[in-house]
Parts: structure tokens; sequence; C-alpha cells
């Protein structure tokens, strides 16, 4: 007996050994170095001299060329297409994106076998078989095929120059203000200027290429990408031309002043120019995710004519214009040191040995804002992990759309900074993916309403992903939320009934189904849970020291489940505040919400429980804090409605520490916002920066991934502003390493505009304008006021 016993040890024992490193391994996935930089710039270390600083401060500026894609080159972006520009003298390397250059094709990836499953994965769940559960839940609940494919390059376009070693005065730069892009040196007494940005109203990427003194303009300029065929054509054209499922193209155009110019074999070759102008378009045939039959050439064709000969100067004040519509609306100042004057590589390095360097946590801040501007516009795809950034054939994560975190974090920022219009993509695209998830609903689970798990592609993608931890089918409700957040801030409505109202109620459908009784004999016996769940994507202890990420009713599930149905009947309320609107489906909600188990907090370590048993964490700090879901980015718990919830949270997240990879970081720092505690949000604001930033400011996971960015941008402004609970909340986690400052433009909860100034540590001033005439609650500090305003009127308060 004994033996038989010690054996089933060592079989369960090695059984989890065994998941818990293919979980690892799934989830560690790293970028494939399945890239060729090898024909980079080179960075001469005789380039380093003393150009000077550029005058707008909001600008990135290094003293030499880029190396390195992923932590030099710096990016720029139009929503739909992306350019990565190094800055080289001798060779120059813009390596491109178009949004819809994926791999892979439509597919349906429903698991016709999950259904049958369910059951018994359930009951195995409910009593404590986790290991057993994710045996048969592996073999019978993913997707099929379970794996994704990813978002890659369009190409590469290099510029060879004749070579020199004599360069003097080189800066390259973005300035942020413009969405320019500049590489400015001199080579014996003539001065180079390169201006490249990517426009949207004329959707192509333009490089522009001037010199001090008439016919000094001499280069090659050549297409590259693996599996594509490149050739010359008509007008002196480049165009790359290729297939994985969707076919995809690329072509230059030249427009060249003096000189001359040629183009034979897909290579451009310009001499003795005076200036010279090229116009980049991309285009796939993708037209949606069922359907990839467009035409690519077409595309591109239309674009190039649509520009005409618009000259240099129009396009590039036609793409300011339209670039600084969204940018200027919001400005920042933490206040600037002398930092200021020094390249941007040399000022994250002093940030990295702790040194205090205000202006450039505005310059992240508004880089941040950059780059959503810059991967997001409304008609295009949504921001990817990495925005639309990607130089490899295998991304990190295939590029893709995660939604247990990453994807929703790219938008944090939209709303409260100024963007709405950027967070239009999302809203699109979560959308077109509601058929996809119906089904998925119906074949994995047997529910309405739809679902999505934890990934996403633009072919369809709603079913688990990659290893179990992708049976998670909460992705939906948590995209539901951005949907109401846009009416919160807006009060559109129209988008309130027509698109928030309909989205919400589908993933709750979904849920009012998934939803399971308890059983007795578990510690949520009568109440409604989900099952399977998990805690993305940690893992637990449990008493028989196995472990496992799988289980019922995990913390951040019920959070996401409340927040939804509680904002589909704040929702209801909007729409007819009688009661009267979708009346069943109100009393469906209410009924569920009585019931859903609550959240626990636990009596051993007083904090709140991550999983519905009081496991031990496998990872005490792990990057992941989704427990804390109904604190940031949900609104269950605050400090005013659930305290006790409120400290056992704060708890949670001391113990979680202050590591973390990009994201989590930045998620970290949302938090201690939420908990007003501005020295604690500065410091690990100071780690995102200092750790988990590289040269070109990219947030880095390991490697580049931009939700970081997103959530570092997002964080400034929850520190600076908050209103997720009923008030608008002037400085509520202001850090004593910002004494003064002012902030004008952010947008508040309820359709306010806010500005805010402050001197020593104190609120100065406060402008509120009202974008839609609902009464305004103000808080600051101890003090509250309230005032009614009229749509278009403003408030100046001193907050006392
Ligand atoms: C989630 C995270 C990883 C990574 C990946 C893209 O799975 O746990 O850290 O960010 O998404």
């Amino acid at each position: 007996m004994k033996v038989l016993d010690m054996r089933a040890r060592t079989y369960t024992a090695l059984f989890t050994l065994v998941i818990v490193g293919l979980l690892a391994a799934e989830i560690s996935f790293a970028a494939r170095h399945d890239v060729d930089e090898s024909n980079n710039p080179k960075a001469d270390q005789a380039y380093i001299d003393e150009a000077a600083a550029p005058e707008e401060p909001l600008t990135l500026w290094y003293r030499k060329p880029a190396t390195k894609w992923e932590t030099e080159a710096l990016p720029i972006g139009n929503g739909r297409l992306a350019a990565m520009v190094f800055g080289g003298v001798n060779n120059e390397r813009i390596q491109f994106n178009e949004e819809t250059v994926w791999d892979g094709v439509p597919t349906d990836y429903n698991n016709p076998e999950a259904l049958a499953a369910l059951p018994e994965v359930r009951r195995l769940l409910f009593e404590g078989k986790n290991d057993e559960a994710t045996r048969i839940a592996g073999r019978s609940m993913m997707g099929n095929p379970k794996k994704i494919k990813s978002y890659q390059t369009l190409g590469d376009l290099f510029l060879d120059f004749p070579d020199t070693d004599k360069v003097s005065g080189y800066r390259r730069d973005l300035d942020l203000t413009t969405a320019i892009n500049r590489t400015h040196y001199s080579v014996d007494g003539v001065e180079y200027t390169r201006e490249v940005f990517v426009s949207a109203p004329d959707q192509a990427i333009v490089i522009h290429l001037t010199a001090s003194e008439p016919g000094k303009i001499n280069f090659t300029a050549r297409f590259s990408r693996d599996n594509a065929s490149i050739k010359s054509a008509s007008d002196n054209r480049l165009v790359l031309q290729g297939k994985l499922g969707v076919h995809y193209e690329a072509q230059l155009r030249p427009v060249v002043d003096g000189g001359s110019v040629r183009s034979t074999d897909g290579v451009l070759k310009v001499s003795d120019a005076d200036k010279v102008t090229l116009v980049v378009v991309g285009a796939t045939s993708y037209n949606n995710a069922t359907d990839i039959s467009g035409d690519a050439s077409a595309r591109c064709e239309k674009y190039l004519q649509s520009i005409g000969k618009k000259s240099y100067d129009d396009l590039r004040v036609t793409h300011v214009t339209d670039y600084q519509n969204l940018f200027n609306r919001v400005k920042l100042d933490l206040g600037t040191t002398d930092a200021v004057n020094k390249p941007t590589d040399e000022r994250l390095r002093e940030i990295k040995k702790g040194k205090h360097d205000p202006q450039f946590e505005t310059l992240y801040f508004q880089f941040g804002r950059y780059l959503l501007i810059s991967s997001s516009r409304p008609g295009h795809l949504p921001a990817n992990l990495q925005g639309k950034w990607a130089q490899q054939y295998n991304a990190a994560w295939n590029s893709d759309y995660h939604f247990n975190i990453n994807f929703q974090m790219n938008y944090w920022p939209a709303q409260v900074c100024n963007l709405s219009d950027c967070h239009q993509p999302f809203f699109d695209y979560v959308e077109s993916l509601v058929p996809f998830g119906e089904k998925t609903a119906k074949v994995h689970y047997g529910a309405n309403g739809w679902t999505l798990h934890h990934l996403s592609d633009i072919f369809g993608m709603t079913a688990p992903a990659d290893g179990v931890h992708g049976i998670w089918p909460m992705g939906a409700a948590w995209a539901s939320r951005d949907f109401m957040e846009h009416y919160r801030f807006n009060g559109d409505k129209e988008f309130l009934t027509r698109r928030a109202y309909p989205m919400m109620k589908e993933s709750a459908q979904f849920l009012l189904d998934f939803l399971v009784e308890a059983p007795e004999g578990t510690p949520a016996a009568g109440r409604l849970v989900t099952n399977p769940s998990h805690s993305p994507e940690n893992s637990f202890i449990k008493a028989d020291g196995t472990q496992s990420v799988f289980t019922y009713a995990s913390t951040m599930d019920l959070e996401i489940v409340h927040d939804l149905f509680t904002s589909l009947l704040e929702a209801n309320d909007e729409i007819d505040p009688t009661g009267n609107f979708d009346r069943e489906f109100r009393g469906e909600l209410e009924t569920a919400l009585a019931k859903l188990q609550p959240l626990q907090i636990s009596s051993k370590t007083g904090r709140l429980q991550e999983w519905v048993e009081d496991y031990r964490e496998a990872d005490p700090n792990h990057r992941h804090t989704s427990h804390l879901f109904g604190l940031h980015p949900g609104k269950q718990i605050t400090k005013n409605a659930t305290p006790e919830l409120y400290e056992a949270a704060k708890k949670s997240l001391e113990a979680r520490g202050d590591g973390g990879k990009g994201w989590s970081m930045a998620w970290k720092v949302n938090m201690w916002a939420r908990f007003h505690d501005g020295d604690r949000a500065h410091k690990l604001l100071g780690n995102l920066l200092g750790k988990m930033t590289l040269t070109n400011l990219f947030d880095t996971h390991p490697p580049f991934q931009i939700d970081g960015n997103f959530g570092g941008t997002a964080a400034i402004a929850e520190m600076l502003l908050q209103s997720h609970d009923g008030e608008v909340h002037l400085l509520p986690a202001l850090p004593t390493a910002w004494p003064s400052g002012s902030v004008k433009g952010l947008r508040a909860r309820g359709g306010f505009e806010v500005d805010i100034a402050w001197e020593d540590g104190k609120l100065t001033q406060a402008t509120i304008r009202s974008l839609l005439g609902n009464p305004l609650k103000l808080h600051y500090e101890t003090t509250t006021h309230t005032e009614k305003l009229d749509q278009g009127d403003s408030f100046t308060w001193d907050g006392k």
C-alpha cells in the first residue's frame, strides 16, 4: 500500500514537473533570432562630437547612428505603416511594416472535442484533482491548431552612400512634436539632412534627402526581404512582392531634383542630385479575417496615384498638421534640469545610476502618446504587442494581441491622455472577433454570447492557444470594459446603445452560461464561480505539494465578472434611468451578482487571495498581478467603497515586490497611484525607466514589448488625475520628486478636460472644462467640492 502510494506520488510529482516545465517553456517563448542584422549601419566612434542639442526638448536624440534594431533604431508610424530608422551615414537601414503582413490564413481554430471534456474537467477541478484536469484539458480543450502564426516585417530599405569617415556634427533625432525623424551631419563642409516620417493622410513613408550644396547627393537604394521578389518598374520605381497567406507588396517611387536617377534590376541609383524624395507605400491582399483576396499591387498603385505630384513640403505640412491635431492636446511639465541638453542615451545611463531627470519623465510620457498616435489610427488595426514595429519573421509571442493584460494595457492611456480617436481600432477589432467568439462559445462551452481566450491574430483566433494557461475564456469580458470606458469619458449615447451595450451584453451572456454553482465541500459551495479558471499565468502550490495553474474561481475571473455585470447595470441606467430598458436581462445580472463568489482576504497573510482556496504562490514575485484587477484597471476595490479589500490588495502588491517585466512594472505604477502613494509610484516609475527602458525608449520585456510604454504613460496620468471613483481627483499621487509642474488637457470620466498646476507639492490652480454638462465633483487632498456646469463651461479651483 505504502509503496503504491509512494509510486503514485512520484508519478504525480514527475507529471507536475513536466506540465510546469512545458508551461514555463510556453510562457517564456522569446524572440527567435531569425533576423540578419549584419547589414545594419555601424556607429563609427568618429561621429561622436559635439552636435548641439535640438531646440525642441520633446526630442529623442543621439550622436551616433543606431546599430541595433531593437534598442537603438527610432520608430515612426501612421497606425498602418511603421518604420524603424537607423540614421546611418555610409549606409542607412529603414525597416518597415504594414499592419496586415501576418503569416497564416483564415482558420477555424475551434476544437469540436472540447465541449465533451468540459464536465469532467470541471468535476476534477472542484475535487482538487488539478493534474488530471490539466491533462484532459490539454488533450481535448485546446484550439486546433493551438498555435497562431506571426506578424512579420514587410521589408527593409537600404540606402548606400559613398563611404566616408570624415563625418562631423552628426545627430539623429525624433521630434515628438512633429513626428519627424531627422539625421544630420557634415562631410567635407557639406551638410546632409535626411528627414523621414510616415504620413497618415497620404499613407506613405516619406524620406527626404538634402545637402547644403547642389549636386552632392549620391546613393543607391534597394529593398530587401527573404522570399520576396524585388524588381524595378516604371517611373524608376522599386517593387517588392511576395506571398505568405496574404500577398504583400511595397513600392518606392523617387522624385529627384538635379543629377540623374535610374532604376535597374531592383536597384535605384541616384547621382549628383540636389535633393531627393523617396515615397514608400505598402499593402497586402488582406480584406478581413476570412477574406484575403484583395489586390496588394492595386492598393499600392492607388496610394501612389493619390499622392501624385505633391511636393515634399506639401506632404510634410499635411503630415505635421494631422499629427499635431492629436499630439498637441496634452502638455506636461514636471520640471527641467540641465540634463535636457544631453543626448537621450546619456540621460538614460544617468537615470540607471539613480539620477533624477524630471523632463525625461515628461519625454517618456509624451513618447507613449506619440507611439499610440503612430500605431493606432481609426480605420486600421489596433496596436499589437510591438505596436506595429517588428523586424522578425517569427516575432516574440508572434507580436500578436494578448488579451490577458498586454492588449488592454496598450489602450490605458487612450482616454485619459486625450487620444480617444486612437482607441477606435481597439473597438473595431474586438467587434470583428465577435462572430468567431460566438462559435467558440458554442463549440467549446455550449454557451451563448461570445468568448475570447488569451490571445488572437488577424484571422479570427478566439479558441484556447498555446498551453492550458490558454484555457482562459475571460478575454472578451475584459476587452468589453474599454467600450464602457469610452462612454464614461465621452458620453456618446449612440456609442453606448449601438456598440458598448451590445458588446458587453454578449460577453455577459457567455459568462452567465459559463458560470457554475460550486458544489458542496468546496469553499465556494452554492456560489457562482468560473471553472475552468486560472490567474494569468501564475501557479500555486496545493496542500499536497503539487503545483498547478488550473483551478476554478480565480480572483481575477470574479473581478472581471463583477466589473462587466456592474458596468452593464450602469449602462442600462444611462440608457433608461427608470430601469425599464432590457428589464429581464437586468434581472439576470442582478441575480448572478448576488450569487457570485465574493473576494476573500487570506486569514493567514491578510492579503487579497489570488485563488478561491488560499493556496501558496509558487512564485511570490510573479509578474502578473491579476488578482488586483479590481483595483486597477477595475474599480471594484476603492478606498471609499471597500476599505478592507483595499488594504488587503495593498498587502498583496507589497508582497509582489518592486520588480517585474516592463509591463508588469508599469501596472504596478498604476496601482501605487491608485493607493495614492506618489513616492512609491515614482520609485517604480524609476525602475521602469532605469531597468526596463531601451536606448530608443522602447519598453523591454525583454525583448521589446510596447505595453510597458503605454502602461507607463497611463501611470503618469494616473498619478496626476483619477476619476474612476465618481469624482475628479486632482493630484491623487503626486510624488515629492515633482514639487512643481503643470499638466494641460488630460481627460476625466464624466466628460471633463482638466488642467492642473502645482507648486511646492500643492495644487495652485485647476481648470476643468465641461464637455458634456455633467455635474462635477472635485477632490483634492481632504477637500471635495461640487459644481454644476453647463456644457462648455469651465471652472477654476485652488483646492480650498
Ligand atoms: C503574457 C505575459 C508574458 C508576455 C506575453 C506576451 O503571457 O505573461 O510576460 O508579456 O504575455
